[in-house]
């Protein structure tokens, strides 16, 4: 390939030497874009490529699946089993037997002597559905721990719990295909460009084509605000109110759908009490939004024949974000909006698989959406996997963001962590310092060796990662899609449901009950528990699936290629069929900016980063965007504070401080700063503590802080450098 100038020095790209193309899914994100990886005589990854046919992506990549395949011989990876006695140790290198040995006889101590739900488990939504599965029938079915959850608490738990309390059940009713049918397009606190690139170029393309009105809300001007036909720079953490103050100008000026209130909703007479109060005046003074602004996106809204609405951690991860949800499908339900090509309440997932964890996993419940709370899933469930009801909760035991406070009190004493890095990514980096120094026992099961949370464990297990191995993943608008294994895994690194099957085995439940060997295995069970469910996988086959290139559960004999859209007869998952309009009264129990802590800090997400670094800070073409921590700070706040662009400064909340390089953009107010949450020991030292009531979900998106120069920015540079592991 030629790039460049013609005749003088042409920038050539080699063409990669490629023996085979193999089908995956990426890895990333929950767009869920079809690729094919590129393998060379010897079975090395060389290169990837879009599926031109696959309707999510239509051939595109963006920067991290272009780089995907170097994923898998970046640096520390995990090829052997670890173990050490005591935490400050050196680690050993072990074999499997004595790895899993030592690791199912901790947890069978722990329990024994303080108790079944002394020893907690967190997972992920980086890994397969059918691993998921497996794993939710050894900690459910077998070690019978409640204190058991993922680390999609952090991510969509206010998502899952809005729909359930809108809807009756999780499950997102739309689809991107949305985009091109929608007249009017509301993005509340999502990063499209950055955070979902493909979903994005779908989004911009259809605007392109057909030119409906785009409408951003996020304190932030950010790449998708920027392209917004109405930018709605709204106070952080006060969406709620700006929902509200929609839904009382849709009602007063009677532009709802009665017909569609009437049929298919319960609780108009409490919600539009409750939304008379939010006129835009009021609202105005509180959300930031003008009066008159808000009237005209109502109308906007109101008047489309489909409008639709996406979100993601914006609205999330606030201490109303599950309420920001339920506001978000109130809205759709009073213009009837909802099961309709164009009109919807789409939540933009995150993680590669973080639907699969909600569907099987059993994290909050039992898998194919069932609750614990039910005695006729617990009975299906225990009949199906051969063994006693009465050895299930009758309730979901603690969340995430709860299960670390309770090592705190001395009501856990183990831990086992699977593909999830808390030590940077929860909130209160010190307080989870200590936490994690107090457990009696700990095992990390990850891809990689130098994860900051191994630090604290005494046993590491070496897991095969993403197309390693085969299974599925279930993207953000319910396509499940498949990866197939393209290269072996390193050394001793082996499949987390291999890793799952083997625990079980140490288990004498576990020796009784049938256990998947196998993904394949697994898969069959799945289709056969999901069968007559909303997330119905019984009409799904990996051939099936990787010819189509993915399909929209439910997928059943009645609906053999699945199905774009829920809830089109307008009949919910609510006993009687209906949905909910919720009032929410706007509690203000944000942490606003105040002298001594004058500005808001935002934290989130950069396009060339995932997470916590584990993967992309590998890769030198994604790392040697932002190899450091930085802020972006107004210039008119940086004049003020006699602040250069990337000179160090610290930035200090109630918490901790931290130090970042300041970079000047006017993206930010002059009264807030933005910090990345890909860092070790940054932003997560200052985050606020507080949690979503219904999701237990962190307010990561909003607390105050105050910013002060360093004087001396060369110690700043090297103490920066020292606590960067990667
Ligand atoms: N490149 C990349 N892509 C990713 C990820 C990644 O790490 N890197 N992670 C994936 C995952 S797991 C997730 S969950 C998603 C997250 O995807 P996004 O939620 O789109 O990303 P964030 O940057 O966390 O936050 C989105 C926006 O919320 C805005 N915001 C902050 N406070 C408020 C508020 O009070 N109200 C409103 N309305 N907006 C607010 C921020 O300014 C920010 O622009 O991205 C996924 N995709
Ligand atoms: N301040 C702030 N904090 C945040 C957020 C924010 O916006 N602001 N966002 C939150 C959100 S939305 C999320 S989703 C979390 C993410 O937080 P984490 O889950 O801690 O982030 P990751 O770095 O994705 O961790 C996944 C781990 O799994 C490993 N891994 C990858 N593939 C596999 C596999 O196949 N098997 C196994 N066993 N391991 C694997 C990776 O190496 C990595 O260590 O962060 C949260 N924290
Ligand atoms: S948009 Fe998401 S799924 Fe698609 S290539 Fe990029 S990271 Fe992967
Ligand atoms: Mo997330």
């Amino acid at each position: 390939m030629l790039f460049g100038r013609k005749h003088k020095n042409p920038i050539t790209i080699a063409t990669k030497p490629v023996d085979k193309w193999v089908y995956a899914t990426c890895g990333y994100c929950s767009t869920g874009c079809s690729m094919e990886v590129g393998v060379d005589q010897t079975g090395k990854a060389v290169t990837t490529r879009g599926v031109a046919d696959a309707d999510v992506n239509r051939g595109k990549l963006c920067l991290k699946g272009i780089f995907e395949f170097e994923v898998f011989r970046s640096a520390n990876r995990g090829t052997a089993p670890l173990i050490r006695e005591r935490t400050f140790e050196h680690f050993q290198t072990t074999s499997w037997e004595t790895a899993l040995d030592k690791t199912a006889s901790e947890i069978k101590r722990i329990q024994q002597k303080y108790g079944r739900d002394s020893f907690a488990i967190i997972s992920t939504g980086q890994i397969y559905t059918e691993e998921f599965y497996t794993l939710g029938k050894l900690v459910r079915g077998i070690i019978g721990t409640n204190n058991y959850d993922g680390n999609t608490t952090l991510c969509m738990a206010s998502a899952v719990s809005g729909y359930k309390r809108s809807f009756g059940s999780d499950g997102p009713p739309g689809c991107y295909d949305d985009f091109e049918q929608t007249d009017c397009l509301l993005a509340i606190g999502s990063n499209l460009p950055e955070q979902h690139p493909i979903i994005y170029w779908r989004m911009k393309d259809a605007i392109d084509r057909r030119k409906f009105p785009l409408i951003v809300v996020d304190p932030r001007v950010t790449m998708l605000a920027q392209m917004a036909n109405i930018h709605l720079p709204v106070t952080p953490g006060t969406d709620l109110v700006l929902l509200n103050a929609l839904a009382h100008v849709i009602l007063k000026e009677g532009l709802e759908d009665r017909a569609y209130i009437n049929a298919h909703t319960t609780g108009f007479e409490a919600f539009s009490q409750l939304v008379a109060q939010y006129d835009p005046v009021t609202a105005s003074k509180i959300c930031g939004i003008d009066e008159d602004t808000i009237r005209n996106v109502a109308r906007l809204y109101a008047k489309a024949q489909s409008a639709m609405t996406i979100w993601t951690m914006g609205i999330n991860q606030s201490t109303h974000g599950s309420d920001g949800v339920v506001a978000i499908n109130n809205l759709n339900l009073i213009t009837g909006n909802i099961g309709k090509p164009g009109g919807t309440s789409l939540s933009i997932t995150g993680q590669c698989n973080a639907m699969g964890t909600r569907e099987f996993s059993s994290c909050s419940g039992l898998p194919g959406y069932r609750l614990l709370e039910k005695e006729e899933d617990r009975a299906f469930i225990s009949r199906y996997w051969e063994m006693e009801e009465s050895f299930f909760p009758e309730k979901r035991g603690l969340f995430q963001t709860d299960i670390f406070p309770a090592i705190e009190s001395g009501q856990i004493k183990g831990l086992w962590l699977i593909g999830t890095n808390p030590m940077t990514s929860m909130q209160q980096t010190a307080r989870i310092k200590k936490t994690m120094e107090k457990l009696e026992f700990v095992v990390v099961q990850d891809v990689y060796t130098d994860v900051e949370s191994t630090k604290y464990a005494h046993a590491f297990f070496p897991a095969a990662m993403w197309a390693e191995k085969e299974g599925c993943f279930t993207n953000t608008e319910r396509r499940v899609n498949l990866v197939r294994k393209v290269v072996e895994p390193p050394g001793e690194a082996k499949s987390d449901l291999w890793i799952f099957s083997q625990m079980a085995k140490r288990f004498e439940a576990g020796r009784k009950i049938k256990f998947p060997q196998t993904n394949a295995e697994a898969f069959e069970e799945i289709r056969e528990i999901s069968r007559g469910r909303l997330c119905d996988y019984s009409g799904l086959t990996y051939e099936k699936i990787e010819a189509r290139r993915g399909i929209q559960w439910p997928c059943n004999e009645a609906n053999p290629n699945g199905v774009s859209r829920l809830y089109q007869d307008g009949r919910f998952q609510h006993p009687d069929g209906k949905a909910r309009l919720i009032a929410l009264p706007f509690i203000d129990n944000n942490e606003w900016p105040d002298e001594q802590y004058p500005f808001w800090l935002n934290t989130g997400r950069v396009v060339e980063h995932w997470h916590t670094r584990t993967k992309t800070g590998k890769i030198g073409n994604l790392n040697k965007f932002s190899p450091t921590p930085y802020m972006e700070i107004n210039p008119a706040a940086a004049e003020r504070l006699n602040i250069k662009p990337m000179e160090y400064v610290r930035v200090v909340s109630r918490r901790s401080m931290a130090i970042v390089l300041a970079q000047l953009t006017q993206r930010v107010a002059p009264n807030a700063v933005f910090i990345p949450m890909h860092y070790y020991d940054c932003v997560n030292r200052l985050a606020l503590g507080l949690l979503d009531p219904y999701s237990r979900q962190p307010a990561y998106k909003q607390c105050a802080v105050n910013i002060q120069k360093v004087e001396n920015q060369e110690a700043a540079a090297i103490a920066n450098l020292q606590a960067r592991t990667y």
